[in-house]
């Protein structure tokens, strides 16, 4: 049975990997972090999902956590990945988002030093290293721009991710997911954020949605069908870089209206005001990905469509928001 480590499994993704591996037989550890962590307690639910505790920031905790689990795979999600906040706390997100993918690479290579490819390594990477837009869609071959702290961090992680496989022959892989979401997503994020608020809207529990730059696009997949990409990634013979995406764009407006429209509302315009505090100081305003090598080289397709995971997310937001209130 294989055994796998997951850094950040208490966020959207790591529920989703976990559950992923533990129902194909692996044994799996999380890497959870902090004091009194309220999403500990989330995660402690996972059937025979294994707690270890440990800090990106702290070297030390990750090479105990890598010689306590004993890993075929390492998942490195773990990061500060909330792109506005990434400005608001520049160097702690470059500390946890950036460095601390050198510290995982590092208790990696120290923990498998005699055969450096023995352990298969998994790096988060993210469409926001795109950044300023160079060429649409974009591929892997890219040319980086980053816009925001956040995504400096995410080049300095993926380039050093490179650098430990073609120094150290480690076998370690980053994927270039573009946006991915489901009911487990942060509402902090624009998908979560309006389809909880739609949810409160009519249930009769707010009024109104504050919302910054409506006109940026993204390429939005569900979070369920990319963790698959991720274990693929590590199923392959050799390392190598993956952009993860669905190749469809659609803007802040065009989201407002399928979520809207799943609730019976037709015309949002009278429930969305714009606060201009919202918008940030440089934007990512397009991003869609061309994902032709994983489908080809990993046959990974995505399965659930935009709209269909919209209206999965405003009917999960409706049924938490009537139990919170019954
Ligand atoms: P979340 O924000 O939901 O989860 C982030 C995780 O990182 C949490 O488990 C959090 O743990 C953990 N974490 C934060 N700080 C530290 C630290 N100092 N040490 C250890 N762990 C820490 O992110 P997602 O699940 O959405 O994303 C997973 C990864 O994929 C992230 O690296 C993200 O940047 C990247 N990504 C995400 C995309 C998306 O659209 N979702 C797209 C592309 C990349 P805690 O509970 O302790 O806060
Ligand atoms: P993003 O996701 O920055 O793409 O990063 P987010 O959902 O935060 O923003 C998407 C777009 O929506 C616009 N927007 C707002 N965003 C938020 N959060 N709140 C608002 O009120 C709002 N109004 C408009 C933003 O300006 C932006 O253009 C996510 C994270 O998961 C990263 O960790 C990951 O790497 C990338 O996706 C790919």
């Amino acid at each position: 049975m294989p055994t796998a480590l997951i850094t950040g499994v208490t966020g959207q993704d790591g529920l989703y990997l976990s559950e992923l591996l533990l129902a194909k037989g692996y044994e799996v550890y999380g890497l959870v972090r902090g004091q009194n962590n309220p999403k500990v307690d989330v995660v402690r639910r996972i059937d025979g999902l294994k707690l270890l505790y440990g800090d990106l920031t702290d070297l030390s905790s990750l090479l105990r956590a890598v010689h306590s689990a004993r890993p075929d795979e390492i998942y490195n999600l773990g990061a500060i990945s909330y792109v506005a906040y990434s400005w608001e706390n520049a160097r702690l997100t470059s500390d946890v988002t950036g460095m601390g993918v050198l510290n995982m690479l590092e208790a990696t290579r120290l923990y498998c030093a005699d055969d450096p490819g023995r352990v298969r390594f998994y790096q988060a990477s993210s469409s926001e290293m795109f950044g300023k837009v160079q060429e649409v869609p974009q591929r892997e071959s890219t040319l980086l721009w980053p816009r925001s702290p956040y995504g400096v961090s995410k080049v300095y992680g993926h380039y050093m991710t490179i650098n430990y496989r073609e120094s150290y022959g480690m076998h370690a892989s980053s994927g270039i997911l573009f946006n991915h979401e489901s009911p487990r997503r942060g509402p902090e994020f624009v998908t979560r954020k309006v389809t909880r608020a739609v949810a409160r809207i009519v249930l009769g529990l707010q009024e109104t949605l504050e919302l910054g730059n409506l006109d940026a696009r993204r390429d939005w997949g569900f979070a369920g069908d990319y963790v698959e990409a991720m274990w693929l990634m590590l199923q392959q013979e050799t390392a190598d870089d993956y952009v993860i995406s669905t190749g469809e764009t659609h803007s802040i407006r065009e989201l407002l209206d399928v979520a809207f429209a799943h609730a019976g509302i037709a015309d949002w315009t009278s429930y969305v005001s714009l606060n201009p505090e919202l918008l940030r100081p440089a934007e990512v305003d397009l991003l869609i990905g061309d994902s032709t090598k994983a489908r080809e080289q990993l046959g990974w397709k995505p399965k659930v469509g935009f709209e269909e995971m919209i209206r999965m997310m405003v009917d999960a937001d409706v049924a938490e928001q009537r139990a919170s209130v019954s």
